[in-house]
């Protein structure tokens, strides 16, 4: 008994002493290659990696690509060449990033993918995706639009961002779901690369085209949905009642316009994932390992609780 106090003791002492010996610690330094600013959802997600790096006491060193890939990749290798900790990517498109992080794994610096997925022949170049899953927001999309027509009726699709994980994986969610209500038809669907501008011009399109044929709008997120609510109003036509709305990411936009009547239902997709990035960011320089996928919570939004659950959104 006696033996083993005196080892604890040595042992308390040696790592206090190590501590008091480096004095503080290190200040933990992120590199965040975000994509753009080309959504209400991306804005709420860069202020909440911003936020939570600065409540962390983590160094941020951010980056806005524009939406274009070669800029992630310029901004990963300036993050190596300045040798930060940890690195974080939103990335733009799912594929193309093999080189680069093959160069921060030489550079032993652990790669956070946040948000979209990528597709890579080693997994071992990242160690972990933060974000949510992408075909049950499609599947969940199509058995609220299914049930919204009562089984029949014709739609039309505002896609996102195309070769995006957002993208490919929502579309195929939601073609899987609703091919199991057979008298729902798809018209049109076209990508309106996540933005309200140019959902706006796609949905302006498909009305030309179809006109009052269309009963229903399947829009990847929520900006392009609100687009099309312009487009649809000026065509003359009422947007969540002649044409019911279903889109994705739970935005503040979509909550004023489901309480004004004007769409149907929003499924949460999740843009508050500061806290849990700088959670595992801290974890990977520390030399922890982590699960290979931190989901995020999300939740199915409809019209009948908009006006309730609007002064509770965060984005
Ligand atoms: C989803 C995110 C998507 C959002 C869009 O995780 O990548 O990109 O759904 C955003 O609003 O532009």
């Amino acid at each position: 008994m006696k033996i083993s106090k005196i080892l604890l003791t040595a042992l308390m002492g040696i790592m206090l002493f190590s501590v008091a010996a480096n004095g503080a610690t290190k200040k933990i330094v992120l590199g965040f290659a975000q994509i753009g600013a080309e959504s209400g959802w991306r804005t709420a997600e860069t202020a909440s990696v911003k936020s939570a790096a600065k409540a962390a006491g983590i160094t941020l060193k951010f980056s806005d690509a524009q939406q274009k890939q070669e800029n992630q990749i310029k901004a990963i290798r300036s993050f190596i060449a300045q040798k930060v900790d940890v690195i974080a990517l939103a990335p733009v498109v799912e594929s193309g990033w093999d080189t680069v992080l093959q160069e921060a794994k030489k550079a032993k610096i652990p790669v956070i993918i946040v948000d979209r997925t990528i597709k890579v022949k080693d997994q071992s170049l990242y160690a972990t995706f933060v974000g949510s899953d992408f075909p049950l927001e499609g599947k969940n999309a199509a058995i609220e639009m299914a049930k919204l027509l009562n089984g029949k009726g014709n739609i039309v699709e505002l896609q996102g961002t195309v070769g995006s994980s957002a993208q490919v994986d929502r579309l195929k969610g939601f073609a899987d779901e609703i091919a199991k209500s057979p008298n729902i038809k798809m018209l049109a669907s076209q990508s309106g690369d996540f933005t309200i501008a140019k959902g706006k011009e796609v949905m302006e399109s498909f009305l030309k085209k179809y006109g009052n044929k269309i009963n229903g709008l399947y829009a990847h997120n929520d900006d392009m949905a609100l687009g099309a609510i312009q487009a649809i109003e000026e065509f003359g036509l009422k947007p969540g009642v002649d044409i019911k709305i279903v889109s994705i990411d739970g935005v503040r936009g979509i909550f004023e316009a489901m309480a004004a009547g004007k769409a149907n239902v929003t499924v949460e997709c999740n843009p508050l994932l500061g806290p849990q990035i700088m959670d595992t960011a801290k974890k990977l320089a520390a030399g922890q390992s982590v699960p290979k996928w931190i989901k995020s919570n999300e939740g199915i939004y409809r019209m009948n609780t908009a006006k309730k659950e609007l002064p509770k959104r965060k984005y």
